[in-house]
Order: structure tokens, then C-alpha cells, then sequence
């Protein structure tokens, strides 16, 4: 029997006794136990345990081989971008020239330089990283930039994250800098009648409004509340509390809003303070929300019990009323408007497996541990299986569960990839966390998808249809490319102590961020 397998009989063994362990523990504080309508919920444990199905042993000179394989692709996608788009935001690596996308407004940043330093760093790209270092330190001046709004959201946790990571990682305080310089152009949007940011921020004029389209001039849930880990961490190591304050007073009117059912709806509008539609969602316009929640108590070093409790209540009121299992037996997040569940799962919520597998072992004696990582194993399955049922082997943008069809897009508009991360995300995380030699390998399978369809001569493209067999590509490299579904890759193919989980903790753009008092990178400012 090879080391695999026998790892892999070795896990139903324990993960059996271990579900039992849990029915019996924590059968009488489910949550499901107050439930209105029992026949619509999902009885808990989550997943069955299945058969070991066969998962190729593989040594550690193909482990490395593999990781050299995802350096190689990220060295190709930065020669490309520094080729034909140096200084741009994005790479368009068909057309061989720059692109930017309406989040950073029309103004040439530099995005996948700031995104993708990081990576190229962790992944000892030294050449490559001294290049972009020069361009931030010589060719970005935030004070020179022309008028155009940009993404409060997107440049915080792109650029802000991408900074301090390198500041973390090198010490380079050339890197706090510009994240303190940015940060405070990011600052007159929280000049609202709540202080909740609006969307869109002016660089040049510090004027800012919300999207049209979002719920009568709402600010998005997701977006005002992914801004905690950076801003804390730039209070940290400047000694200045002002960003640590802004994102402080946002925890503080959401903890003291009532919520509908315990859930958090998609929008609030940030003159009246009350929540627009409700709308709640695991995947697009939620998703990082609650991802902070857990995070801010782990950057904290579990000193932030305000941020868990929430965290915990929230999950307890989603796993209530936003959990399905389909009746193949896969888990997903369905999502609501105004009560009625759409079931619909986004490739954004994908993140939740891995979400869901930290919280499990950040708090390993609590009582939802078990439940959490039931869940996160169930929803890495689901999203993994969302790959799996399609043409290329890469995911959807969306996929929906109806009696006819499982994980697999209807709408045209949903069959989309965008070289996105959050499966893989999932997949590193769940290996990390459980050892189990599947996530690898659902990982080397994403590797060889991405190299068959998305890989060009001119860099990585995404694709307009996942179920084609000669998809039409959209010619757009996304900066989160190289900032998180490279690293992740990378990381799932190197040793546990690259990026410990117990002293750092990755932003939503997956940019490391130090754990406070555990982490000797952490770099607090003297005050
Ligand atoms: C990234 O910018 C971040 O992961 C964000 O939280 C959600 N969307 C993209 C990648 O899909």
C-alpha cells in the first residue's frame, strides 16, 4: 500500500471516529435545533464519509518539480506583463498591451506590481522583485496622479495589503510608506453621516459617492467591512490610531445594528445607517466581511473576542438559513433575497472552505470546531466538483443546484473564469489543515487547466466559457492572478513552515500579514 493510501484509510478511520465523537458532544447545541422548518434544513454532520478514492502517491521530487512548475508560470506571467504593460494596471496578453479595469479607475498604478511583489518575493524571484521595488519607489507618485475615482475596496486590500506584506516580509520601510500614502487618499471616503466609506474615492479631490446600482446609494458590505486587517496593521506599525479608529467605528455600528435573523444583508445605506435590500450572500458583495471577522481575532493573536463572537454568530445564523445540500449530497451556500433562497453558489464563495477549515482550527475546543470543518470539507468538495463537471476542468463564475442540474452554470453570463482563486484558496488551506493528499492533487489538476486553456505566449488569460472545448479567451491577466491564485498554488506545493499559519494571516488579496505578539515581522512602530 502506498504512503498515500495509507494515509488516505487512515483518515476515514479517524474522521469516522471523530464524527462520532462529535454527533454525540454536540448534537444538543446545533443550531438547527431552534429551527422553524426542520424538513428544509440541513441535519448535521454535513458530509457523509465517503469511500478512500485512489490519490496517487507523489514524492518529494515531484513535489518540488511541481512547485518549480508554478514559479515557472509566474515568472511568465511578469516577463509578459513587464513586456507589454509595464506600469499599467493589468496585462491584456493576447492583444500584448496594458488594460485597466473600471476598479482603478483610468489611471495607470502599477496594479500587478503591487499585487504580485509579494509573491515574487515569497517565491525568491529576486531579479523580479527588485524591478518592481524600483518602479514603487521611483515611478509611483500618488500626488501627481490626474482625477479619477477608484475603488476604496479594491485599492485597499490590492495595494495597501501588497504593500505592507512587502513591508512585513522585508522591513523595506519604503513599503509602509506609500501604504501610509495611499491609505490616506482612501481616507475622505469615510466622510459620510455614519463615517461607513462609500465605493468610489477621488484621489485627486478626495470626493466620494457609492455605485448607482447598489441599492439606492448603499455602501456594500463586503467592501466597507474587508478593510479591517490593513488598516489595523498600518495604525500598528506608523503609531498612527487614525486608521485603526475608522475601521474600529465601522465594527461598532455593525455590532450594535440589528440584524434580520442574525444575518447581514449585502447593503447599507451610509447617510441613514440602515440596511438597503436584503440581499445576503456568502459569495459577491459578502464574502470578505465575514472572512475579516475571523481574521482581525487571528492578526490579533485571539485578543479581539469581539471580532470571533461576531464571526461566530454570524456562521451560526448562515449555516441556519444559507446551507443546502443538494440532493446528490453536495453542501453549498445558497443565497437570499428578501427570504427566498436562490440557489446559486458563487466561484467568490469558494473561499468559504478554507474559511471555514481556519476558523475550525483557530479554536479548536469550541463547540463549532467539528461543524466547521465538517462544512469546510463539504464546500471544498462542492467547489472542486464545480471544476470537475466542466469541459476545462476550471470552475464557473457561478453555479446553481436545480432538480435537473448540480455545480454547473446555466446562464450564459455565469460561465465565465477569470483565472480566479478562491477554489484553490480552499484547496491550500484544507491541505494545510487536514494533510490530506486530495487538495494536491484537485490543486496539480487546476495547474494543468490553467496551462492547457489560459496560458498564452503573451501571458495568462481568462476564458468566456467553461464547458467549451476551444473556449474563447477575454484577454485580461488579472493582477489577483499573480498576487493570490499563484501563491496559493506555490504554497500548496512547499512546506508548512513557508508562511506559518500560526504567525501570519493572509489579507482577502492573499498578501501575509503578520500575527500580532507571535510574529517577529509584526515591526510595531516605538511609540
Ligand atoms: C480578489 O480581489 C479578492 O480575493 C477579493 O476578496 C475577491 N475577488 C478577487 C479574486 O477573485
Amino acid at each position: 500500500m502506498t504512503k498515500a493510501v495509507t494515509s488516505g484509510v487512515l483518515s476515514v478511520v479517524v474522521v469516522m471516529a471523530w464524527t462520532g465523537v462529535y454527533l454525540s458532544k454536540y448534537k444538543d447545541d446545533s443550531p438547527l435545533d431552534t429551527a422553524k422548518n426542520e424538513s428544509e434544513l440541513v441535519s448535521f454532520p454535513y458530509t457523509e464519509v465517503e469511500d478512500v478514492s485512489y490519490v496517487p502517491y507523489i514524492n518529494e521530487t515531484e513535489i518540488l518539480r511541481r512547485r518549480d512548475k508554478i514559479k515557472e508560470m509566474m515568472k511568465h506571467a511578469w516577463d509578459n506583463y513587464v513586456r507589454y504593460a509595464w506600469g499599467k494596471n493589468e496585462l491584456r496578453p493576447i492583444s500584448k498591451r496594458g488594460h485597466s479595469a473600471s476598479i482603478f479607475g483610468t489611471l495607470p498604478l502599477g496594479a500587478t506590481i503591487m499585487d504580485g511583489l509579494d509573491t515574487l518575493y515569497i517565491m525568491g524571484m529576486d531579479d523580479e522583485y527588485k524591478q518592481g521595488r524600483e518602479w514603487i519607489a521611483n515611478e509611483f507618485d500618488i500626488d501627481s496622479l490626474i482625477q479619477s475615482d477608484v475603488s476604496v475596496f479594491e485599492i485597499n486590500i490590492r495595494f495597501v495589503g501588497g504593500l505592507l506584506s512587502c513591508f512585513a516580509l522585508t522591513g523595506d520601510v519604503l513599503f509602509k510608506e506609500k501604504a501610509q500614502q495611499i491609505a490616506d487618499k482612501l481616507i475622505p471616503a469615510f466622510q459620510t453621516p455614519t463615517g461607513i466609506p462609500n465605493a468610489l474615492v477621488n484621489f485627486k479631490t478626495g470626493t466620494s459617492k457609492n455605485y448607482g446600482w447598489a441599492s439606492g446609494g448603499s455602501s456594500i458590505l463586503s467592501e466597507f467591512g474587508t478593510l479591517h486587517l490593513e488598516f489595523a496593521y498600518l495604525s500598528d506599525v506608523t503609531g498612527n490610531p487614525l486608521y485603526r479608529n475608522k475601521v474600529d467605528h465601522i465594527r461598532q455600528l455593525l455590532q450594535s445594528m440589528e440584524k434580520p435573523k442574525g444575518l447581514y444583508p449585502n447593503y447599507l445605506n451610509p447617510k441613514t445607517g440602515k440596511w438597503g435590500q436584503h440581499h445576503m450572500s456568502m459569495g459577491a458583495l459578502g464574502d470578505s466581511f465575514y472572512e475579516y471577522l475571523l481574521k482581525a481575532w487571528i492578526q490579533s493573536n485571539k485578543e479581539d473576542n469581539e471580532a470571533r463572537q461576531m464571526f461566530d454568530d454570524a456562521m451560526a445564523a448562515v449555516l441556519k438559513h444559507m446551507l443546502n445540500k443538494s440532493s446528490g449530497g453536495l453542501l453549498y451556500f445558497a443565497e437570499l433575497k428578501f427570504d427566498r433562497p436562490e440557489h446559486k453558489m458563487d466561484h467568490l464563495g469558494c473561499f468559504s472552505g478554507g474559511l471555514l477549515g481556519l476558523a475550525s482550527k483557530a479554536l479548536p475546543t469550541s463547540s463549532s470546531s467539528g461543524r466547521y470543518m465538517d462544512v469546510a470539507k463539504g464546500i471544498t468538495n462542492t467547489c472542486h466538483e464545480s471544476y470537475d463537471r466542466t469541459y476545462t476542468k476550471l470552475g464557473p463564475e457561478s453555479f446553481r443546484f436545480t432538480e435537473n442540474v448540480e455545480a454547473k452554470a446555466l446562464k450564459t453570463s455565469e460561465k465565465y473564469y477569470i483565472l480566479r482563486p478562491e477554489v484553490i484558496e480552499s484547496y491550500f488551506y484544507m491541505w494545510r489543515l487536514t494533510k490530506d493528499p486530495i487538495y494536491r492533487e484537485w490543486g496539480w489538476e487546476a495547474v494543468q487547466a490553467l496551462e492547457k486553456h489560459c496560458r498564452t505566449p503573451g501571458g495568462y488569460t481568462g476564458l468566456k466559457n467553461v464547458y467549451n472545448e476551444e473556449p474563447l479567451q477575454d484577454d485580461v491577466q488579472q493582477s489577483f492572478f499573480l498576487a493570490e491564485t499563484l501563491k496559493y498554488l506555490y504554497l500548496l506545493f512547499s512546506d508548512d513552515s513557508l508562511l506559518s499559519l500560526d504567525e501570519w494571516v493572509f489579507n482577502t488579496e492573499a498578501h501575509p500579514l503578520p500575527i500580532k505578539s507571535v510574529n517577529p515581522y509584526y515591526r510595531e512602530a516605538a511609540v
